[in-house]
């Protein structure tokens, strides 16, 4: 069978995430219209007939502003050197531009082979699609262009058979009952971040990280406690975070409860506390404390 790992790539908000969902048919990574929404590498597993796809969610290229995007973009080049496959996403309704090629062949320069899925076809004039082929092309990028919508689900099973076709014959990386390396309680801290992204503006979602105190299961097994820490970077944000009386805080806590109650099927009581954390952003050790960084995603 055909088995190996795909890095998704590409610049902050093309779509990598929300293909990498419908890919897999599953949410393992959260999506928002806001840049550098992926902060951690995250295994995306797609078992087919008589294939294994190990997508490897990456965050977004950016330009870095502090330690956490540092730590990002190291996880970004990492996750495409050492993979069978780079799958470069990139956001087709934008055009192609200068630093779109550079960045196209600066990964084809790693030597490993690569696709390009051409996104966002739904909210485009369709002629574009063979013009920029065309451009890509005259440029000297000679992979496959891919037009897929991730929103419309359209052009999706081709994209996953070519690059079925391009992956070595080999067993399965993972068991084929996974379809993500992730943990539950990581998935409910990223379901948190999502609505906080979705809900407050500018940098207040960016300066935001969330950790699960409690996550159990109540004895009964009717419903899950859940406890967590919003951890903002300034006094005012803190102030926005949770609104008039509370009533900012009050909403996005719904709208997280909600979907972590379907992702969990069961219920949940959810309470949350915003905290204040100068400049975390910008401490190495504690961005180590909060799980951002390097893990070695590959079976031992
Ligand atoms: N119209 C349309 N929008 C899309 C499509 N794919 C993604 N989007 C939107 O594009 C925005 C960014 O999507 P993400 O999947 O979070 O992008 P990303 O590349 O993972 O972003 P980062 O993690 O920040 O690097 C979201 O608002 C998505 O809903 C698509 O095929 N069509
Ligand atoms: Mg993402």
């Amino acid at each position: 069978m055909k088995s190996g790992t795909v890095a998704v790539i590409g610049k902050a908000n093309a779509g990598k995430s929300t293909l990498v969902n419908v890919l897999v048919g599953e949410k393992v990574a959260i999506v928002s219209p806001k840049p550098q929404t992926t902060r951690d590498r995250i295994l995306g597993i797609l078992n087919e007939e008589g294939a294994q796809i190990v997508f490897v969610d990456t965050p977004g290229i950016y330009k870095s502003k502090n330690a956490l995007t540092d730590v990002m973009m190291r996880t970004t080049e990492t996750s495409a050197k050492d993979v069978d496959l780079i799958l470069f996403v990139h956001d087709g309704h934008k055009g192609v531009g200068d630093s779109d090629l550079s960045l196209m062949k600066r990964y084809l320069s790693y030597g490993v082979p690569m696709l390009i899925a051409y996104t966002k076809t739904d909210i485009m004039p369709e002629e574009n699609i063979p013009a920029d082929a065309k451009k890509l092309y005259e440029e000297g990028i000679g992979c496959d262009v891919v037009p897929v919508s991730a929103r419309r689900g359209k052009n999706i099973g081709r994209l996953k058979a070519l690059i079925a076709e391009m992956l070595p014959e080999g067993e399965p990386l993972f068991p084929e009952d996974i379809v993500s390396d992730r943990s539950e309680k990581f998935m409910i801290a990223e379901i948190m971040r999502e609505k906080i992204l979705l809900k407050y503006d500018k940098e207040i979602p960016h300066g935001v990280a969330v950790v699960v105190n409690t996550f159990q299961k109540r004895e009964n097994g009717d419903i899950y406690d859940i406890d967590l820490d919003i951890v903002c970077e300034k006094a005012n944000h803190k102030a926005i975070l949770i609104g008039k009386q509370g009533g900012a805080l009050k909403e996005t806590l719904g709208f997280a409860r909600k979907e972590m109650e379907s992702f969990l099927g069961c219920k949940v009581f959810l309470t949350a506390y915003v905290k204040v954390e100068d400049d975390w952003r910008d401490r190495p050790g504690r961005l180590r404390e909060l799980g951002y960084g390097e893990e070695d995603f590959r079976r031992k």
